[in-house]
């Protein structure tokens, strides 16, 4: 069977790291493109160098011209400029969305068939605009944010409780944002939902409010530790688990940013949910049942990522 292809389009914190991650998980050969001229080509041979000592096979190569995606299985967008102190992931967007024009254009001349993974923040306005410029199936363009913010959730109740990060369970829905979801009743720790975690005295109501409060600013809390850029190694192995799914059709459920065309009431947008991920690209969206505060913290961040979607149309009236 013929290695399949994955093409990594950004080749900056993210993208090295997802294609460090590809190559010790054997996920097939790895394109590494970027506009800068030289840094694609020196990560892809860097990592290629590791790769005896590590003994993964793969092939490695850097390139900053589209030709080199052609007929790739899986595209991870992390092209754009990150976040710096003090700059919301809203202050990206005029800057980002002129890159997903590009990277649009070059996937649909070059990957069409392609599962893709979009990365680029402002992420739930991003995706959407990727997947209009690239004129993709909307079940094969995804954005990846769910899991990392449930991963960070996941981390926090492992520390606050001392149980191993294997037997906690979080899920995030919602936008990217401050608003962002994090669904208490639907999260467990050794399959026990946190609500009831706390009437058996593991956890206390103040406690998890601010490991909810952290969570939602937990992408925050790393750009102020690093002040020079945005996390990277939990963004890509993130995606590197949806990529996995897609590959290895696992059929997972992940929170993803997935084109929604009814679910939840939504129509037209792509906002962080439950999906299935196997080799169909998103083949279902699981619709959890909210209570009240549940619905009314979904359509609070639905709202925000309607209007950074409107603020798109603004700016490039062809995506109206
Ligand atoms: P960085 O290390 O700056 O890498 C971005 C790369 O994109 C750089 O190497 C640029 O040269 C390249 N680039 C810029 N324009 C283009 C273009 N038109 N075509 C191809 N390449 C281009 O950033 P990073 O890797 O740390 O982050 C990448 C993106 O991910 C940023 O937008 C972040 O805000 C975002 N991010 C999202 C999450 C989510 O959870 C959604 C988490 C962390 C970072």
């Amino acid at each position: 069977m013929a290695r399949k292809k994955i093409a990594l389009i950004g080749a900056g914190q993210i993208g090295g790291t997802l294609a460090h991650l590809a190559g010790l998980k054997e996920l097939g050969d790895i394109v590494l493109f970027d506009i800068v001229d030289g840094v694609p080509q020196g990560k892809a041979l860097d990592l290629a160098e590791s790769s005896p000592v590590e003994g993964f096979d793969a092939g490695l190569t850097g390139a900053s011209s589209y030709e080199a995606i052609a007929g790739a299985d899986v595209v991870i967008v992390t092209a754009g400029v990150p976040r710096k102190p003090g700059m919301s992931r809203d202050d990206l967007l005029s800057i980002n969305l002129k890159v997903m024009e590009a990277v649009g254009a070059g996937i649909k001349q070059y990957a069409p068939d392609a599962f893709v993974i979009c990365i680029t923040n402002p992420l739930d306005a991003m995706v959407w605009a990727l997947q209009k410029f690239s004129g993709l199936p909307t079940n094969k363009v995804v954005g990846m944010a769910g899991v990392l913010d449930s991963a960070r959730f996941r981390w926090f109740l492992a520390e606050a409780t001392g149980v191993s990060v294997k037997d906690v369970h979080a899920m995030t829905l919602g936008g990217h944002g401050d608003d962002m979801v994090p669904l208490v009743r639907y999260s467990t720790v050794g399959g026990v939902p946190l609500p009831a975690l706390i009437e058996m005295g593991w956890l206390t109501q103040e406690k998890l409010d601010a490991i909810v409060k952290r969570t939602r600013g937990g992408g925050g809390e790393i750009v102020a530790l690093l002040k020079t850029g945005s996390a990277y190694y939990a963004p890509a192995t993130s995606a590197i688990a949806m990529a996995e799914s897609y590959l290895k059709d696992q059929k997972r459920i992940l929170p993803v940013a997935a084109y929604l065309s009814g679910q939840y009431g939504q129509n037209g947008l792509y906002v962080g949910v439950p999906a299935l991920i196997g080799a169909g690209g998103v083949e279902k969206i699981v619709e959890v049942k909210f209570d009240a505060t549940e619905q009314e913290m979904f359509v609070k961040s639905v709202a925000s990522v309607t209007g950074l979607i409107d603020a798109c149309k603004q700016i490039q009236p062809a995506l109206a």
